[in-house]
């Protein structure tokens, strides 16, 4: 008996011992699919199907298969460009809002197998499936909710075809990384030739807690994406940025995949930080696409995101704790265009070069305080093992210690990265960093929110032998597990270019260089090209392409595709609403509205009529949208009509302007034929929100 007693506090004073040593979990904690997701960082979502062919973003769901034949469809090429970038996997769409599914579904006859590819007997899905079996690439899947090919959307039917459809996708495919389910849904469509409008109640219609029971026992690894959540959160925009702060946690106002807050829609979603202390572990994806749509429009070659922008989109979103989910767009015959190839190629150079040594590796590290004493367990130099899990951390009262950095040599670096072990939750709350320079210390970095990853990317190189971090705000003791010091590789940076309202192009760079070449044909600019001395004019629009150099080094190359000039235009008599002159005023952050104050009038349609002063050769329009994220007045039905003399008016463009809700850029319509008119009409025949039509810009291109 007394042997027994004794045994038994002996396992009593091992539990909370053991207890007291390991810190306790903070909040809300990462699943284990979350954390390889966090792990991976990055990866791409690949949109190929009927809008390839059809120039479109989004299909109606009426396209005819026959018309997808991508004769060198190459999924290694797709996958290696992605790997080669960097990225950990890719997510195909395997079926947009248009119902095509690119697998040989047993759930509909609109698929694969009624195309021209393979004679019909491929299957897209699979061969993506072997290429990130040989590449070592993980993979996920996106099958739309939304079909407005499906005769049954809306109805209760269309529910288990969905799940049919996920099914059949989650079981033949192998381990999936994320299961992507994108927010937009209900509208009109095809739907089976009924081509009608179909509402649907996003947060009730689908019945999600059922699909993703079903999700989660068919793919136990994969997290599951959607506008909020449940595993990954949408950031709230597509242009692939996290907040500044950007927590991990999130308490969705409805924790269902329809949510939306009500007013302003992405201006007030708070997915782009996320919430302090939130209810759900639900970190922020942030898409946005290597070209400006989703889908491969040959009109948007030369407008692919050069190296140094994806740079830049990696700092702010891997960087911000978030991953980044680049779009991806095969062409016509099924493969990347070499543009695309090798701005991934250079842009994963980059960071490989930049994260390849851990200047910090080696260095004395000296912690204010060490968690029991136990250096070996929980001593500072695990933040330099490359372990995400092992972590330097603190007696639980000490809640701001602070860790000296002395590495043998002084060292420059313009990249610092800190990590947690986010398997104890997201702790930290916010730290400073500071270089020993000139003998004095001094602040070089802060930061809030640590979380999974925290890039700071310093302005300037610092180059000193002893480095300070400060933790300055947290709930609980810290568990650091990175602390990291790199030298992102030197560059120039490219010019910047411009045009003012007079037609003149001007290009500048933030500090001196030798020269600026430039062309203006579309083709990149060399050494050899003309140089830049002076503003010119260019009225009548076109590809202004420019690189800097210094000592025979050249920054990469920027483009800049121009409209015609607006200098000779006028708003015509008769406008409607405020400020109508502000679409021709080559501003993108002025703009006309018609939105009524008085929120009990109804929407109805409005034009605009625009006088260009001369005829000119009109081969497409444009719309751009209001830029301040706010959505009143954004139309996304059109049409455009031209005219000789200001009176009679001929329809040239009329449809859907697709996605604009999610990614509201420039909207290029090409005309079918090329129109000689003086006088352009646009008119918003539905908006996405609001009881007006409200525009930045219309534009006309040669
Ligand atoms: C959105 C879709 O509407 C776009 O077309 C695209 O697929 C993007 C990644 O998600 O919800």
């Amino acid at each position: 008996m007394k042997h027994r007693i004794l045994t038994f506090s002996l396992v009593l004073f091992m539990a909370t011992s053991v207890a007291q040593v390991a810190p306790k979990p903070y909040g809300v904690l990462p699943s284990k699919a979350q954390l390889n997701w966090h792990e991976m960082g990055m990866y791409c979502i690949i949109h190929f199907g009927v809008d390839t062919y059809t120039d479109k973003e989004w299909g109606f769901g009426d396209e005819d298969p026959a018309i997808v034949n991508p004769t060198r469809f190459d999924a290694s090429q797709i996958v290696g460009a992605a790997k080669a970038g960097g990225f950990k996997g890719v997510v195909i769409v395997a079926k947009h809002h248009d119902g095509l599914c690119i697998w040989p579904t047993k759930t509909t006859t609109h698929n694969i197998t009624q195309t021209k590819w393979k004679d019909g007997k491929g299957d897209m899905v699979k061969e993506y499936q072997l290429a990130c079996e040989k590449l070592g690439m993980q993979m996920g899947l996106y099958c739309s909710p939304w079909d407005r090919n499906s005769p049954v959307y809306g109805k209760p039917e269309y529910i288990s075809l969905y799940r049919a459809q996920i099914k059949e996708l989650y079981s033949n495919y192998g381990p999936l990384f994320i299961s992507w389910h994108d927010g937009a849904n209900g509208g009109d469509g095809y739907y089976g030739g009924a081509n009608e409008a179909r509402k649907i109640d996003r947060s009730t219609y689908y019945g999600w807690d059922t699909t993703w029971a079903e999700i989660r026992k068919l793919q136990p690894g994969a997290t599951i994406f959607g506008d909020v959540g449940p595993d990954v959160r949408w950031v709230g925009n597509e242009e692939g940025h996290a907040g500044l702060t950007s927590w991990a946690t999130y308490t969705p106002e409805a924790p269902d995949a329809g949510n939306q807050p009500s007013n302003g829609y992405v201006k007030h979603w708070l997915g782009v930080e996320g919430t302090r202390n939130g209810k759900y572990w639900m970190p922020a994806e942030c898409d946005v696409s290597l070209r400006p749509g989703w889908f491969y429009h040959k009109s948007q070659n030369g407008q692919v995101k050069s190296p140094y922008t994806l740079l830049d989109l990696y700092y702010k979103s891997v960087g911000r704790g978030a991953n980044l989910d680049l779009g991806l767009s095969p062409n016509r015959d099924g493969v990347l265009d070499d543009e695309d190839v090798n701005s991934l190629k250079q842009f994963g150079e980059i960071l490989k070069q930049t994260f390849a040594v851990n200047l910090a590796k080696g260095a004395r590290l000296t912690a204010s305080n060490i968690r029991g004493g136990k250096t070996a367990v929980f001593g500072p130099k695990l933040v330099t093992d490359a372990d995400r899990y092992s972590y330097w951390a603190t007696d639980d009262k000490v809640l701001t210690p602070s860790l000296t950095v002395e590495l043998p040599v002084a060292k420059s670096f313009n990249v610092i990265r800190l990590r947690e072990n986010i398997k104890l939750g997201q702790r930290i709350e916010a730290v400073e960093v500071d270089g020993l320079i000139n003998g004095a210390w001094k602040k070089i970095a802060e930061a809030t929110s640590v979380g999974a990853n925290r890039l700071i990317r310093l302005p300037q190189t610092v180059t000193t032998n002893k480095i300070r971090l400060r933790i300055t705000k947290s709930p609980v003791s810290i568990a650091l597990s990175d602390f990291g010091l790199y030298k992102e590789p030197d560059h120039l940076t490219a010019p910047v270019i411009s045009r003012d309202k007079t037609g003149m192009v001007t290009m500048e760079t933030a500090s001196p260089v030798n020269s600026i070449h430039y062309t203006l044909d579309g083709t990149v600019p060399n050494i050899k090209s003309p140089a830049y001395t002076q503003p010119f004019l260019l009225q009548d629009g076109g590809a202004v392409s420019a690189i800097a150099t210094v000592d025979k080094q050249n920054s990469e190359a920027v483009k800049l595709q121009l409209e015609v000039s607006k200098t000779k235009w006028s708003i015509m008599p008769g406008a409607i609403g405020s400020h109508p002159e502000a679409v021709i005023d080559e501003q993108n952050n002025t703009l006309w509205s018609t939105l009524q104050a008085d929120s009990t009038q109804q929407f109805k349609p409005e034009s605009i009529a625009i006088d260009l002063g001369k005829v000119n050769t009109i081969s497409s329009v444009s719309y751009l949208p209001r830029q301040d994220k706010i959505l009143d007045g954004v139309v996304d039905t059109y049409t455009f009509y031209t005219s000789t003399d200001g009176q009679q008016w001929v329809e040239v463009a009329s449809g859907e302007f697709s996605n604009i809700r999610a990614n509201p850029i420039n909207q290029v319509i090409k005309l079918k034929n090329a129109v000689s008119a003086r006088y352009i009409k646009f008119t918003g025949r539905r908006v996405v929100k609001g009881n007006g039509v409200t525009a930045a810009e219309i534009g006309i291109s040669m």
